[in-house]
């Protein structure tokens, strides 16, 4: 690889990472911030060294099968790496590398938000005030009652970096944290955050208040939270998703709420992005269902952050380094 690699960027950075990448790289930016089309994303696999897509770009088994000789690298600015097939690109010396860390606490941030935005209908006491129908007569005491979060039990599914960051806030709002994983986290961690550990997904559903999904999308989650999953849960319970849509059944969500099967839910993340299904977004009209469009790890302090590590793993791979955000294969 050169040592001035050629480095196509598919999406609009924030300035001082396009700067940066134009100093150290020959770099090719997608300057109308919209979404390649997949002509357009073969194009510039065919050309470059290194590819720098996001989550928007689909890099499927088909599409790296038609990269060029030279693209030896795909870094993608973003942690989740469900839009790249990691498997196909190893088949063709490929490496691939994410941006992990540097988003969580954000991302765990806004799950917080949500979290506490739903029980306590947030957005539809802000409506209230912001639409002009006189609604609001003065404070009563059975104004807007939401529900406790306090002493309430969080089940975290996905104790990774971004489940454990969630933990660490809901314990200091004064939740109890359950958690299912496929590992069980260190003691110290589980004593820190005096979690609970399930072995088993369903009883922990069937147990907590509210559900916050924090694991990563790939062919074992899928569907993770199923119809069935979802009957198991309380029927005053709430599901919180700032990882990715597909990890909910949301066809058997929608259904579960309408139902008042459960009582809420707070969304970052949708199956078709993004396409939301126009049933949700009735639903949010309520203030039982708040809709949120993937901002997560929207910080500009959390970009620019995700952008430095780009260029770290690419400087190391093109110095002939094992970049330090590697995704094996085997991964999805
Ligand atoms: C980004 C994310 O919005 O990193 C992720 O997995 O979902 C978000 O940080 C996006 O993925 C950037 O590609």
């Amino acid at each position: 690889i050169r040592k001035r690699p050629k480095v196509f960027i598919t999406r609009k950075l924030p300035d001082p990472v396009e700067t940066r990448m134009r100093e150290l790289f020959d770099a090719h930016l997608n300057i109308e911030d919209r979404p390649l089309a997949q002509p357009e994303l073969v194009a510039a696999m065919r050309e470059s060294d290194v590819l720098v897509p996001t989550v928007t770009d689909r890099i499927d088994a088909a599409i790296i099968e038609q990269a060029g000789e030279n693209l030896k690298l795909i870094a993608n600015f973003g942690n989740g790496v469900d839009n790249i097939d990691i498997d196909a690109a190893a088949r063709r010396g490929i490496t691939v590398t994410n941006t992990p860390n540097v988003l969580s606490e954000d991302t765990a941030d806004m799950t917080m938000a949500l979290i506490l935005a739903v029980p306590r209908r947030l957005t539809e006491g802000a409506q209230i005030l912001t639409t002009d129908d006189g609604s609001w007569q003065g404070w009563s005491p059975t104004w807007m009652l939401g529900h406790r979060i306090w002493g309430k039990r969080l089940g975290i599914v996905g104790m990774g970096r971004i489940g454990t960051a969630v933990a660490r806030r809901a314990k200091a709002f004064g939740l109890s944290i359950h958690y299912h994983n496929r590992r069980r986290v260190s003691q110290q961690t589980e004593d820190q955050l005096e979690a609970t550990y399930w072995d088993s997904l369903d009883q922990m559903l069937a147990r907590v208040d509210i559900v916050s999904v924090n694991c990563p999308s790939t062919p074992a989650t899928f569907h993770l939270l199923s119809a069935r999953r979802i009957a198991l849960m309380k029927p005053g319970a709430y599901i919180v998703n700032t990882a990715r849509g597909g990890i909910i059944d949301e066809a058997a969500l929608i259904q579960a709420l309408k139902d008042g099967a459960i009582a809420g839910a707070g969304l970052d993340v949708f199956e078709h992005e993004p396409a939301v299904d126009p049933k949700l977004i009735k639903l949010a009209e309520s203030g039982r269902v708040v809709l949120l469009p993937h901002m997560g790890s929207a910080t500009v302090e959390g970009r620019i952050d995700m952008g430095e590590k780009v260029i770290i793993n690419i400087r190391a791979f093109v110095d002939g380094h094992r970049p330090p955000d590697r995704v094996l294969p085997g991964r999805n």
